[in-house]
């Protein structure tokens, strides 16, 4: 079991139910960012799943105790990390990729994979960063029509901190902006998968979590799981959206809770 210090809280599960997403800063020293993007600045081809083989302080942050209690959290305590990983490099003047979703989007009652961005170098505006669009890991959506949109409302660029790890549901919408900058972006992509049902929480539960009363002054400003996964409409979509996503998020939060039938 990680430390309780590294586990998600019910505040943090359920934003991640809502949103899709959980960025964690790795407090590895600031020197092992450093080193990493330097070794990613001399590389002059991609190794593909063997980045880990040739700069191996990645596995200081794949191994990073936050790393391990964001991922207990979210995919149960015998999680597997996966062997497919990628170094996405946008290369100073590289265009914008298009949204897209890496996994096949079943609106799953069962969160099942994560993708794990980690970024050595911090990203800044102009260069290149992921852009998430929170919410969409339970809207399907064809690949071919979703490439053809440009900006979406509520989306979000992952401008972060050298060091951040940006935990991801498997079908979230992402794409990539335009790096206009003078500096590569870099980013590690690893993969995460659940390998049995919760039988109970695995993060930081309090058993009142969902109990809260509801104050209707603040409708999507809710500080407490129960209230941030079905008050108000926190990601701004249509009602019917709303109605269908709130009640998928409520699965998930009870197959999550260990009633496997859910
Ligand atoms: O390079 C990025 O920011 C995103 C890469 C991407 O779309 C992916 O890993 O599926």
């Amino acid at each position: 079991m990680s430390e309780a210090t590294n586990l998600m809280s019910d505040v943090d599960m359920a934003k991640f139910l809502v949103n899709g997403y959980h960025l964690v800063q790795l407090d590895v020293a600031e020197d092992v960012n450093d080193s990493i993007a330097l070794e990613l600045d001399g590389l002059d081809s991609n190794p593909g799943d063997a980045i880990t083989d040739v700069v191996p302080d990645l596995l200081q942050v794949l191994k990073h105790p936050k790393t391990h209690g964001a991922l207990q959290s979210l995919l149960g305590s015998d999680y597997e990390i996966q062997s497919h990983r990628h170094w996405h490099c946008r290369p100073a003047g590289m265009g914008h990729m298009q949204w897209h979703q890496d996994g096949t989007n079943n609106r799953d009652r069962r969160p099942n994979r994560l993708l794990g961005l980690y970024y050595p170098r911090d990203v800044t505006e102009d260069m290149g960063p992921t852009i998430i669009v929170p919410g969409t890991q339970f809207r399907n959506a064809p690949t071919d029509r979703m490439a053809t949109y440009t900006n979406i409302r509520g989306q979000i660029p992952l401008i972060v901190k050298a060091g951040t790890m940006a935990f991801a549901h498997y079908d979230l919408w992402h794409g990539t902006a335009a790096n206009t900058s003078d500096a590569p972006r870099h980013m590690i992509k690893f993969l995460f998968r659940r390998t049995g049902d919760n039988k109970a929480p695995t993060w930081n539960h309090e058993a009142d979590a969902l109990n809260k009363p509801r104050d209707w002054n603040l409708l999507d400003k809710a500080e407490d799981a129960g209230n941030i996964m079905s008050f108000g409409n926190p990601l701004k979509v249509s009602q019917s959206d709303h109605y269908k996503e709130r009640a998928i998020r409520q699965e998930c939060w009870n197959y999550l809770m260990g009633n496997v039938d859910s």
